[in-house]
Protein backbone atom coordinates (compact mmCIF):
# COMPACT_ATOMS: atom_id res chain seq x y z
CA UNK A 1 0.00 0.00 0.00
CA UNK A 2 1.27 3.66 -0.83
CA UNK A 3 0.10 5.74 1.78
CA UNK A 4 0.36 9.56 0.60
CA UNK A 5 2.18 11.98 3.58
CA UNK A 6 -0.37 14.72 4.90
CA UNK A 7 0.42 17.97 2.59
CA UNK A 8 -0.32 20.98 4.61
CA UNK A 9 -0.41 24.70 3.05
CA UNK A 10 -0.05 27.43 5.45
CA UNK A 11 -2.30 29.63 5.57
CA UNK A 12 0.12 32.46 5.04
CA UNK A 13 0.67 31.07 1.94
CA UNK A 14 -3.53 30.33 1.23
CA UNK A 15 -3.75 34.53 1.03
CA UNK A 16 -4.54 35.82 -2.48
CA UNK A 17 -1.78 38.50 -2.07
CA UNK A 18 1.25 36.52 -1.05
CA UNK A 19 3.74 39.06 -0.38
CA UNK A 20 3.54 41.17 2.91
CA UNK A 21 4.34 45.13 2.88
CA UNK A 22 7.44 45.85 2.78
CA UNK A 23 8.68 42.75 1.05
CA UNK A 24 10.25 42.09 -2.57
CA UNK A 25 10.31 38.72 -4.02
CA UNK A 26 13.19 36.50 -5.02
CA UNK A 27 14.03 32.79 -6.78
CA UNK A 28 17.20 32.40 -5.29
CA UNK A 29 17.10 30.98 -1.05
CA UNK A 30 19.71 33.78 0.18
CA UNK A 31 21.20 31.72 3.61
CA UNK A 32 21.48 34.22 6.65
CA UNK A 33 22.99 32.53 9.89
CA UNK A 34 25.33 34.34 12.94
CA UNK A 35 27.89 31.92 12.29
CA UNK A 36 28.67 29.37 9.94
CA UNK A 37 26.68 26.28 9.51
CA UNK A 38 27.78 24.12 13.17
CA UNK A 39 28.92 20.68 12.52
CA UNK A 40 26.46 18.40 13.74
CA UNK A 41 27.22 14.78 14.14
CA UNK A 42 23.80 12.69 13.93
CA UNK A 43 25.22 10.10 16.18
CA UNK A 44 25.59 12.51 18.95
CA UNK A 45 22.67 14.72 17.83
CA UNK A 46 19.95 15.14 20.69
CA UNK A 47 16.37 16.61 20.69
CA UNK A 48 15.96 18.04 24.37
CA UNK A 49 13.02 19.02 25.68
CA UNK A 50 12.21 20.58 28.68
CA UNK A 51 11.02 23.13 31.07
CA UNK A 52 7.25 23.06 31.73
CA UNK A 53 6.57 19.79 30.14
CA UNK A 54 5.70 16.26 32.85
CA UNK A 55 8.00 13.89 30.69
CA UNK A 56 10.62 15.91 29.29
CA UNK A 57 12.74 14.22 26.72
CA UNK A 58 16.34 13.69 24.61
CA UNK A 59 15.06 12.04 21.52
CA UNK A 60 18.22 10.44 18.89
CA UNK A 61 17.99 11.13 15.45
CA UNK A 62 16.38 7.90 15.08
CA UNK A 63 13.77 8.46 17.45
CA UNK A 64 13.07 11.74 15.62
CA UNK A 65 12.80 10.61 12.41
CA UNK A 66 10.51 7.89 13.41
CA UNK A 67 8.09 10.13 14.90
CA UNK A 68 4.99 10.95 12.21
CA UNK A 69 5.61 13.48 9.35
CA UNK A 70 4.02 16.06 7.30
CA UNK A 71 4.77 17.97 4.49
CA UNK A 72 4.39 21.76 4.47
CA UNK A 73 4.39 23.99 1.19
CA UNK A 74 5.02 27.42 2.67
CA UNK A 75 6.39 31.06 2.18
CA UNK A 76 9.73 32.33 4.09
CA UNK A 77 9.44 36.16 4.58
CA UNK A 78 12.75 37.42 6.37
CA UNK A 79 12.69 40.61 7.95
CA UNK A 80 15.66 42.28 5.91
CA UNK A 81 13.33 42.67 2.75
CA UNK A 82 13.43 39.38 0.72
CA UNK A 83 10.38 36.57 0.43
CA UNK A 84 10.54 33.33 -1.21
CA UNK A 85 7.08 31.46 -2.20
CA UNK A 86 6.70 27.73 -2.38
CA UNK A 87 8.90 26.36 -0.19
CA UNK A 88 8.11 22.11 0.31
CA UNK A 89 9.23 21.11 3.36
CA UNK A 90 8.66 18.09 5.26
CA UNK A 91 9.21 16.97 9.25
CA UNK A 92 7.18 16.63 12.50
CA UNK A 93 4.48 19.07 13.70
CA UNK A 94 5.07 20.71 16.35
CA UNK A 95 1.78 19.44 18.29
CA UNK A 96 3.63 15.62 17.77
CA UNK A 97 6.60 16.90 20.13
CA UNK A 98 3.91 18.71 22.71
CA UNK A 99 1.95 15.45 22.73
CA UNK A 100 4.64 13.23 23.55
CA UNK A 101 6.49 15.42 26.31
CA UNK A 102 2.99 16.43 28.08
CA UNK A 103 3.14 20.14 28.20
CA UNK A 104 1.72 21.18 31.39
CA UNK A 105 -0.97 23.93 31.19
CA UNK A 106 1.30 26.39 32.88
CA UNK A 107 3.37 26.85 29.89
CA UNK A 108 2.51 30.01 27.39
CA UNK A 109 5.89 30.21 25.50
CA UNK A 110 8.52 28.24 24.23
CA UNK A 111 12.71 29.29 23.58
CA UNK A 112 14.12 27.23 20.54
CA UNK A 113 17.93 26.33 21.37
CA UNK A 114 20.59 26.15 18.29
CA UNK A 115 23.43 23.93 17.94
CA UNK A 116 25.23 27.70 17.13
CA UNK A 117 24.02 29.18 20.03
CA UNK A 118 21.23 31.20 18.53
CA UNK A 119 17.96 31.32 20.57
CA UNK A 120 14.20 32.78 19.93
CA UNK A 121 11.18 32.52 21.31
CA UNK A 122 7.46 32.50 20.47
CA UNK A 123 4.32 32.04 22.48
CA UNK A 124 2.34 28.59 22.50
CA UNK A 125 -0.29 29.67 20.25
CA UNK A 126 2.06 30.38 17.54
CA UNK A 127 4.45 27.50 17.80
CA UNK A 128 1.81 25.06 18.08
CA UNK A 129 0.09 26.57 14.91
CA UNK A 130 -0.84 23.92 12.48
CA UNK A 131 1.72 24.83 9.97
CA UNK A 132 4.61 25.31 12.60
CA UNK A 133 7.07 22.15 11.66
CA UNK A 134 10.33 20.22 13.00
CA UNK A 135 11.79 20.42 8.77
CA UNK A 136 14.48 18.23 8.15
CA UNK A 137 13.86 17.89 4.13
CA UNK A 138 13.22 21.14 1.98
CA UNK A 139 12.48 20.07 -2.21
CA UNK A 140 12.54 16.48 -1.59
CA UNK A 141 15.70 16.34 -0.24
CA UNK A 142 18.13 16.49 3.17
CA UNK A 143 18.01 20.01 4.62
CA UNK A 144 21.43 21.19 3.31
CA UNK A 145 23.51 22.31 6.90
CA UNK A 146 23.07 25.59 5.11
CA UNK A 147 19.55 26.11 5.88
CA UNK A 148 19.97 24.74 9.16
CA UNK A 149 19.87 20.78 8.81
CA UNK A 150 19.98 18.61 9.55
CA UNK A 151 16.78 20.22 11.38
CA UNK A 152 15.35 23.16 11.66
CA UNK A 153 11.82 25.63 12.34
CA UNK A 154 9.63 25.96 10.04
CA UNK A 155 6.93 29.04 11.24
CA UNK A 156 5.52 29.96 8.06
CA UNK A 157 3.26 32.86 9.79
CA UNK A 158 6.21 35.03 11.62
CA UNK A 159 9.36 36.21 9.72
CA UNK A 160 11.90 33.66 9.25
CA UNK A 161 14.36 34.69 12.47
CA UNK A 162 11.71 32.29 13.93
CA UNK A 163 12.69 29.81 12.01
CA UNK A 164 15.50 28.44 14.15
CA UNK A 165 17.73 26.74 12.17
CA UNK A 166 20.35 23.42 13.83
CA UNK A 167 17.35 23.52 16.53
CA UNK A 168 18.87 20.88 19.13
CA UNK A 169 16.33 22.16 22.15
CA UNK A 170 12.67 23.25 23.51
CA UNK A 171 12.16 24.84 26.33
CA UNK A 172 8.66 25.39 27.90
CA UNK A 173 8.27 28.67 29.77
CA UNK A 174 5.37 30.35 31.67
CA UNK A 175 6.07 33.51 29.94
CA UNK A 176 7.49 34.78 26.55
CA UNK A 177 11.31 35.62 26.62
CA UNK A 178 13.18 37.13 24.14
CA UNK A 179 16.10 35.43 22.51
CA UNK A 180 18.62 36.53 20.42
CA UNK A 181 17.54 38.66 18.05
CA UNK A 182 14.63 39.53 19.82
CA UNK A 183 16.67 40.97 22.78
CA UNK A 184 18.85 43.00 19.88
CA UNK A 185 16.12 45.01 18.83
CA UNK A 186 13.91 42.63 16.81
CA UNK A 187 10.22 42.58 17.80
CA UNK A 188 8.80 39.83 20.34
CA UNK A 189 6.32 38.56 18.02
CA UNK A 190 7.10 39.11 14.49
CA UNK A 191 3.93 38.48 12.20
CA UNK A 192 4.76 39.81 8.54
CA UNK A 193 1.18 41.33 7.86
CA UNK A 194 1.47 43.62 10.60
CA UNK A 195 5.33 44.40 10.01
CA UNK A 196 6.46 43.58 13.76
CA UNK A 197 10.25 44.23 12.26
CA UNK A 198 11.44 45.60 15.39
CA UNK A 199 10.84 46.61 18.91
CA UNK A 200 7.83 49.12 19.04
CA UNK A 201 6.67 48.03 15.46
N1 LIG B 1 20.34 28.76 14.44
C1 LIG B 1 20.04 29.84 13.71
N2 LIG B 1 18.82 29.93 13.16
C2 LIG B 1 18.50 30.99 12.41
C3 LIG B 1 19.41 32.06 12.20
C4 LIG B 1 20.69 31.93 12.81
O1 LIG B 1 21.57 32.82 12.71
N3 LIG B 1 20.98 30.80 13.54
N4 LIG B 1 19.04 33.14 11.45
C5 LIG B 1 17.59 33.39 11.27
C6 LIG B 1 17.29 34.35 10.24
S1 LIG B 1 17.56 35.99 10.60
C7 LIG B 1 16.70 33.97 9.04
S2 LIG B 1 16.15 35.12 7.92
C8 LIG B 1 16.58 32.55 8.67
C9 LIG B 1 17.34 32.34 7.39
O2 LIG B 1 17.16 31.03 6.92
P1 LIG B 1 17.96 30.58 5.63
O3 LIG B 1 19.42 30.78 5.91
O4 LIG B 1 17.56 29.17 5.39
O5 LIG B 1 17.50 31.51 4.51
O6 LIG B 1 17.11 31.69 9.67
C10 LIG B 1 16.84 32.09 10.98
N5 LIG B 1 17.26 31.02 11.86
MO1 LIG C 1 16.40 37.16 8.91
Amino acid sequence: MIEKKQRIVSSDTLRQQRVPPGQVLTEKFPVLGITEPPDVDLARWRLQIKGLVSNPLALTWEEFLALPTVELLADFHCVTGWSRLGNLWEGVPSRIITERAGLKPEAAAVMVRCADGYTTNMTLDVFLGDDVILAYRLDGQPLPADHGGPMRLIVPQRYGWKSAKFASGLDFLPRDEPGFWERRGYHLDGDQWREQRYWGD
